[in-house]
């Protein structure tokens, strides 16, 4: 198995934007799907540890979030900052020289196979302060024998933590952690365990994997071998480039997306062209757009698999550009390609 470093940064749209807001820190506040002045329609994407402490959390509608504490703090989304923030953590955690997968904007899996425990927990402890003295940003670092594990060590210490689970200290980890925390069981998947009579990761270890299997295919085979300490699971590693991305600034203003259909097409051409040079594939789309009073903003869409599809490119880049463009007319508009993978030397990922 591989021995994994994961880090998961804590809070992460909500302590990016405590770092531009200072006076935010401390009080209760949300980042949201919706611009300010609508923030009751969209959903939370995410809540600092002060607003989750009222119940709130991340995919729960703002107007629920506000009925639980009205006087929440709340912010419009602002993926793009984001998307860059994460380039900047990700680039310090490929500076450690070992395999770094890209897991999320926030996750990274680091390979560390080699290194001691007390190596592993040095290199945690780096990592932890650079961040924090680079970034002003805390993470929680994870770090077991296979991903999925490492992962879930990340979990259970958040926030700002780190915990390392030994091997032989698995098992009484693993039985220790609620069954839908294990990856691979969502929702659905606990319902139907649950109906199978299985309700902790113990009795899903002590289960019959053939019954798994016929209920769920191979990822019932998976189940089995998570709940049993084993995780077959290699690090992916990401490209060194991080991102690829084009912009441009339009002759003319522009008010809907029909007007810079052939701009984006233009753009689109340009920075895939980029990407086959580069032998990657990616699994995330970013718009921006500056408006003309010079102000900027962006947004960010994560595909389910990775792809090297242009039309893809087009029709996510599209809708993101004609929600941007809702704020008022264009005068630049940007696209880019991120969480990059080398498609050579890999196995198939898509
Ligand atoms: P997470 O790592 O799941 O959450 P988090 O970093 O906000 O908090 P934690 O300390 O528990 O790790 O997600 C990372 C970012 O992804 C999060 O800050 C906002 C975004 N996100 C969404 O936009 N929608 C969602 O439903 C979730 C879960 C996250
Ligand atoms: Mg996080
Ligand atoms: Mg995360």
């Amino acid at each position: 198995m591989v021995f994994v470093l994961y880090v998961d940064m804590d809070y992460f749209f909500a302590a990016c934007e405590e770092v531009r807001h200072p006076d935010f820190k401390g009080k209760p506040f949300v980042v949201g799907t919706a611009p300010e002045s609508e923030r009751f329609r969209g959903v939370v994407q995410t809540a600092n540890y002060e607003a989750r402490k009222y119940g709130i959390h991340s995919g729960m509608p703002s107007i629920k979030a506000f009925d639980l504490y009205k006087d929440l703090l709340y912010l419009h989304s602002d993926e793009e900052y984001y998307e860059s923030v994460s380039a900047g953590i990700m680039k310090l955690l490929k500076g450690y020289g070992k395999p770094v997968e890209v897991v999320s904007v926030d996750e990274a899996a680091m390979d560390i196979t080699g290194l001691s425990n007390e190596e592993a927990l040095e290199m945690a402890r780096d990592i932890k302060k650079r961040i924090k003295d680079e970034f002003k940003l805390t993470c929680t670092i994870g770090i077991s024998s296979g991903k999925a594990f490492a992962k879930m060590a990340s979990d259970k210490a958040k926030p700002d933590g780190l915990m390392l689970v030994k091997a032989d200290e698995l098992k009484r980890f693993l039985y220790s952690c609620a069954l839908d925390k294990l990856p691979g069981v969502g929702s659905k998947t606990y319902e139907r365990l649950n109906e199978m009579g299985i309700s902790s990761i113990q009795e899903l270890s002590k289960s019959d994997p053939m019954v798994l299997i016929d209920a769920f295919g191979s990822a019932g085979k998976e189940l089995y071998m998570l709940s049993n300490g084993i995780d077959n699971a290699k690090i992916v590693e990401s490209s060194e480039v991080l991102s690829i991305g084009r912009e441009v600034t339009l002759k003319n203003p522009a008010t809907s997306v029909d007007e810079i259909k052939d701009v984006l097409k233009g753009l689109a051409d340009e920075v895939m062209k980029e990407v086959s040079k580069k032998e990657v594939v990616f699994k995330n789309i970013g718009a921006k757009v500056r408006y003309t009073d010079f102000t900027t903003s962006g947004k960010s869409y994560s595909l389910h698999n990775y792809s090297d599809s242009e039309e893809e490119v087009i029709k996510h880049a599209a809708t993101m550009l004609a929600a941007l463009m809702k704020t008022g007319p264009a005068r630049k508009i940007g696209v880019r390609v991120s969480r990059l993978v080398k498609t050579k030397g890999q196995k198939k990922l898509f």
